[in-house]
């Protein structure tokens, strides 16, 4: 985390990933015991050239007990994309989903936002988490978005949409919050799992990653900034390791 100048990048950006990254660091202080994650060298704060237009890549990421990994990732290519990209990668010693989220836009407007829980064991959340899913108060997004082939990791409380007015920016920050609340509250309280349990998690965990290095969109933009050898590196270290 060389240079951190968070704020300053975070204020430039498109409102509703303002929103969210401060929403995203309230939670987390509020509930977890966070300290700092040091991120592969040269890796913090990155800066290239996209089509001539300057890419600016800030994180910010932290350990927790629970999590082996905490990372908030906020960039901007120019004025013509804003990207938010959130993973919370837990511990495999306990029975935790991973926690994403992503935001996408450009010009005004955030074509992709994604929130998910995701499951890591036998394809399955643990029943706190399903019972507290269901209970929050139901969504209706007037744009749903279709998941790509890669993301049959995701659950079915996993929210795609493109947010067509502010009410629904709102709506979406919103149940980013309750996401995390949900999470972090039941992480907090989880027993460790026996070790055999736990080298099926991590396995479950190395497919998330697996899958979501496919995603052929996020590579593309960082190919064109950086090359496809740092690309390959920045993917598979930074933002989708896999935990050895
Ligand atoms: C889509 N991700 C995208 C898109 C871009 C990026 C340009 C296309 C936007 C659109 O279709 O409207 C780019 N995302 C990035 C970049 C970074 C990033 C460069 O995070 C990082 C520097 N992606 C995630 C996480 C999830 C995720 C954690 O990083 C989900 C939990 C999902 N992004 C995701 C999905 C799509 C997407 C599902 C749509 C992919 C598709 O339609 O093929």
């Amino acid at each position: 985390m060389s240079k951190t100048s968070m704020p300053s990048l975070r204020e430039q950006q498109h409102p509703l990933i303002r929103q969210l990254a401060n929403c995203i660091e309230a939670v987390w202080r509020k509930h977890l015991d966070l300290s700092i994650y040091t991120l592969p060298a040269e890796l913090g704060y990155v800066e290239g050239k996209l089509e001539g237009e300057k890419l600016i890549i800030e994180n910010l990421c932290y350990q927790t007990p629970e999590f082996r990994k905490i990372h908030l990732e906020l960039a901007r290519v120019g004025n013509m994309l804003d990207i938010l990209h959130c993973v919370m990668f837990p511990r495999p010693e306990y029975d935790l989903p991973m926690f994403g989220c992503d935001l996408v836009g450009g010009r005004g407007q955030i074509s992709a936002a994604i929130v998910d829980l995701s499951p890591v064991n036998s394809q399955q959340l643990p029943p706190s988490y399903i019972s507290a899913l269901t209970a929050l108060e139901s969504t209706n997004f007037s744009q749903p978005r279709e998941l790509p082939q890669w993301g049959d990791i995701f659950s079915e409380f996993c929210t795609f949409i493109r947010p067509a007015t502010q009410q629904e920016e709102v709506m979406f920050v919103n149940r980013v919050q309750d996401f995390l609340d949900i999470h972090c509250r039941n992480a907090i309280a989880s027993p460790q799992v026996t070790p055999e349990e736990a080298t099926k998690i991590l396995a479950g965990q190395r497919n998330y990653c697996i899958k979501q290095q496919e995603n052929d969109k996020t590579r593309r933009v960082l190919e064109k900034a950086f090359g496809s050898t740092w690309a390959e590196n920045y993917m598979t270290t930074v933002l989708f390791d896999l935990p050895s």
